[in-house]
């Protein structure tokens, strides 16, 4: 493809992708996905030749569309494309690049304004569950200036609040696919649970690290990486993901004692490099486990008590606070987080 095609790049929470309409891509996915691969560079540690900044959390794209679904705004369809490897995977739903969908609809001309905050509700293709984001607007146009703050990102923005309800099972059939709260795998033991996003959460000291490591210290323990696969490979069968050797779920978290107040600490590979935060439905997930009694996460957790819990879920680089609101069995039914978002550049990418 040689003409360009029209796209707005944005950092959606604590990533960043390309936002494209869907009928401004090729329909068929072969090519677009080719298409794809050249937009970001890839496959290229570096992605000399395009747009990814060679990292996951830099190289992910959603696909936008006006839904016909009642009720529904958007139709948004994850995709991330891999650095190092020509795969485009849409095995995994993104609450990061899921913050920007709301205001490229309204600036795309899908959702009108409203004056003040206009609330988008998108379809996430990927896994068949609804999100709810309120878009500030005053005077009838998108504003990305604000005061809040994420941590992860430096500076402030305007608040996108992001509501889910139902993610329980979102990929994997199932909260607890195996129908366990624990499980061993590799003499290890394991939680494997889906609110929203696939993962695997372990007790850092059951792999022999404190939970307190850089993200780069984790990635240069290659023994680590090692087991951490070995054992992912075995979870993707048992969580009704198939062979995973080429997705990128499920992601990898391994928990220990909060340090800074919080609910839990964590470090998650997602799940070949480890993230510099967490991702918002991996967070969702994660607290989730942290409120099941018997759950390797629950001994360790702060998690308070009520029908609300205000779980901060420490990372790297800070923490995210998922809200979750829990049903009359104690299981999370709603979660809500915060995230910003800011629009880099409106134009045309070229492949
Ligand atoms: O879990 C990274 C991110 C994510 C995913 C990843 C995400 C989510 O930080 O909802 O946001 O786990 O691949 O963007």
């Amino acid at each position: 493809m040689t003409n360009g095609v029209r796209c707005m790049w944005m950092r959606g929470g604590t990533s960043k992708g390309g936002y494209f309409l869907a009928d401004d891509l090729p329909c068929e996915a072969g090519a677009r996905d080719a298409f794809l691969l050249r937009v970001m560079g890839s496959p290229d540690v570096r992605q000399i030749d395009g747009m990814g900044g060679a990292d996951p959390l830099t190289s992910k794209v959603a696909v936008v569309r006006k839904s016909e679904r009642p009720g529904i705004d958007v139709d948004y369809l994850f995709l991330q494309v891999f650095v190092d490897q020509p795969i485009v995977t849409d095995a995994q739903n993104c609450g990061n690049i899921l913050a920007g969908v709301g205001p490229f609809a309204i600036e795309r001309g899908l959702v009108p304004a409203r004056d003040g905050e206009t609330p988008v509700s998108v379809y996430m293709e990927n896994t068949g569950q609804v999100a709810e984001l309120q878009v500030q607007t005053p005077e009838k146009k998108v504003s990305y200036f604000g005061t809040a703050r994420i941590d992860g990102v430096p500076g402030t923005a305007s608040a996108v609040p992001i509501a889910f309800k139902d993610t329980a099972g979102s990929s994997c059939g199932a909260l607890l696919p195996t129908g366990n709260s624990v499980d061993v795998i590799d003499g290890i033991s394991v939680t494997m649970i889906d609110n929203g996003m696939p993962c695997v959460v372990i007790r850092a000291s059951d792999v022999g690290i404190t939970g307190t490591e850089t993200p780069e210290a984790l990635e240069d323990n290659t023994a680590l990486r090692e087991k951490l696969e070995a054992i992912r490979l075995k979870c993707g069968p048992l969580m009704n993901l198939g062979d995973v050797s080429a997705k990128s779920v499920p992601k990898m978290t391994m928990v220990s004692a909060p340090r800074d107040g919080g609910a839990v600490s964590t470090r998650t590979f997602i799940p070949h490099r480890c993230h510099k935060t967490i991702g918002v439905l991996g967070a969702v997930s994660v607290a989730t486990a942290c409120l099941i009694d018997d759950a390797p996460a629950f001994a360790l957790s702060e998690t308070g008590d009520g029908e609300i819990r205000t779980l901060s879920v420490e990372h790297p680089t800070g923490e995210m606070t998922v809200i979750a609101t829990l049903d009359e069995t104690g299981t999370v039914a709603q979660a809500a987080i915060l995230r910003t978002v800011r629009k880099l550049m409106d134009g045309e990418v070229f492949a």
